[in-house]
């Protein structure tokens, strides 16, 4: 089975209901059906095939949904380009996946596009009729990029079995239902917003409100004007959320029955505090773009703070200590997940993929303890990703664009905590003679996505290292932290 044949208990069972409402446009299921068909002829016309790839460049948007389902049904595989990238990070992608062709509203500096406006003004015209999805749940749906546990950002293969294992697991333990409406404003471009967002409307046949982002000034408007029950969001807005007046918290909390977070870590004094002006308790879940989501706290029993609950039905969950034995309980380990939702490799990174799997289970980077009655409580990473509003930084990609730079001989660079976001950016550098760190700055913010952009340059004239010649990034971290 694909993943359309369960849309499909949407799409033609429940024809005439709302699926989807963005903006002032309000699609039913049989639309996204019919707009999808006429988009696929856009493509197939356009000599597309099947296990081709074609990346979207895409905010928010009909043209995403659209496009998105078209691809399905035709068993094109979707990269996503998270929207924020600069040219050289989505030149990385396109070389790297080599799709067909990059859909974007907008043009790109230096990348040829294909105009989504243009193919949505063509999809018009073309035949209503139903296209056959050939895919089988073993085909790969979506090219995810993700930084990962080491090096550069690298493509996750996510098949339709591993989306529609996801959305079952979701749908029956968050209990979502074609009575629920859910609002997201996260963006469909990462898993969060496509695979537990979107996925999960459709086929549980529940009306999805599509934001073009999250923002937090009209997000009070909103939920009046929606009525949500299922709100789905980073840590980053649930702090958010907590600036609202009461009036508003009320407002917000009216008609949603769960509100979930997931993507980085949710401090328990977010929860606590959440929990005391909206008179409801966040569901905290924990999930990767390998592997879609892993473990969640219960939707009927004790959701607890600072843990991400139990793992999903499915899945199985190990934490495996320095020394390769499994943990004992409220002992220490990296986390291995086994299942469906686990992907099956990083496109074409033969070396990669098998570095990352042990025994058949996928080595998360993510350090963790389980309690004696079965809460797992994430512990931090391996590596050093380092998590900005739930949009991923890793640290190498920032260094080796400092390193290019002629004024810049060394650089390391660290996540330092924040308030709204979880963590920020900050490069300590070594320069060549002075440093102009507006000028540098400036440089970052052309090249790199903004999230990336370093909140600071800190000049010092010699990097801590190991006798080994590591940078001792925990050094950094405490100057870094003794200087605030
Ligand atoms: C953020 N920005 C966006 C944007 N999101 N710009 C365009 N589209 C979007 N969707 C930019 C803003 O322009 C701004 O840039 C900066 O980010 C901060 O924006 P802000 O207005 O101050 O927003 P804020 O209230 O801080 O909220 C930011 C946020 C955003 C939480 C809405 O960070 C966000 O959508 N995060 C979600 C990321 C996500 O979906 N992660 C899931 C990964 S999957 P500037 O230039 O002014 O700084 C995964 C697996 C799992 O991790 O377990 O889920
Ligand atoms: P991504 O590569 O964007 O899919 O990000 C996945 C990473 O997000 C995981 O490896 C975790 O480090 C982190 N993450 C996801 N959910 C949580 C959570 N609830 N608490 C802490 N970290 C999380």
């Amino acid at each position: 089975m694909n993943i359309i044949d369960l849309f499909n208990l949407s799409f033609i069972d429940r024809k005439d209901k709302i699926a989807l409402e963005f903006g002032d446009t309000e699609l039913t299921f049989n639309d996204l059906h019919v707009r999808s068909n006429q988009m696929a002829c856009v493509l197939d016309s356009k000599g597309l095939e099947a296990g081709d790839r074609l990346a979207l460049y895409l905010e928010n948007s009909l043209e995403f949904v659209d496009i998105y389902l078209a691809c399905l049904k035709l068993g094109i595989i979707i990269v996503p380009v998270n929207i924020l990238y600069k040219e050289r990070e989505i030149t990385h992608i396109m070389n790297d996946a080599t799709p067909k062709a990059i859909i974007s509203f907008n043009e790109i500096e230096g990348i040829a596009t294909w105009s989504a406006k243009e193919l949505a003004n063509q999809a018009r015209n073309q035949s209503q009729k139903t296209v056959k999805c050939k895919a089988t749940g073993d085909s790969p749906a979506a090219i995810i990029y993700t930084s990962g546990t080491t090096g550069t950002s690298k493509g996750a293969v996510l098949s339709h079995n591993n989306f529609i294992a996801n959305a079952i697991n979701l749908n029956t333990c968050w209990k979502i239902t074609e009575a629920d409406r859910l609002l997201i404003g996260l963006p469909l471009f990462h898993v969060h917003g496509l695979a537990n967002g979107m996925h999960c409307a459709f086929i549980a046949g529940a009306t999805m409100r599509l934001l073009t982002r999250f923002e937090h000034q009209k997000i009070k408007d909103e939920c009046v004007d929606f009525k949500p029950t299922v709100f789905y969001g980073v840590p980053t807005i649930y702090v958010r959320l907590l600036e609202k007046t009461e009036r508003e918290a009320s407002q917000i909390g009216a008609t949603v029955r769960l509100f979930v977070s997931g993507s980085a870590p949710l401090p328990p004094q977010v929860l606590d505090a959440f929990r005391e002006k909206y008179g409801h308790v966040i569901l905290e879940r924990y999930g990767m773009t390998e592997t879609l989501m892993n473990i969640s706290n219960p939707y009927v029993g004790e959701r607890r703070a600072g843990t991400v609950g139990f793992p999903l039905p499915g899945t199985s969950v190990k934490i495996i200590t320095t020394d390769g034995k499994e943990a004992g309980v409220d002992e220490e380990g990296e986390i291995h997940i086994k299942g469906p939702n686990v992907f099956s490799q990083y496109w074409n990174r033969p070396d990669a993929t098998s570095a990352s799997f042990e025994n058949g289970y996928f080595k998360t980077g993510d350090m963790a303890v389980v309690s004696d009655d079965g809460y797992y409580t994430l512990r931090g990473r391996k590596s050093e990703l380092i998590i900005s509003g739930g949009f991923n930084i890793y640290p190498r990609e920032i260094e080796e664009f400092l390193m290019e730079q002629e004024e810049i001989k060394e650089a390391a660079v660290i996540g330092v905590p924040d308030r709204m976001r979880g963590e920020l950016p900050v490069a300590f550098v070594v320069p060549n003679g002075k440093l102009d760190e507006k000028a540098l700055e400036d440089k970052c913010k052309k090249s790199l996505a903004s999230f990336k952009v370093p909140r600071k340059f800190i000049s010092i004239d010699v990097l801590p290292r190991t006798a080994l010649g590591k940078v001792q990034k925990h050094i950094l971290a405490k100057q870094y932290s003794s200087h605030q």
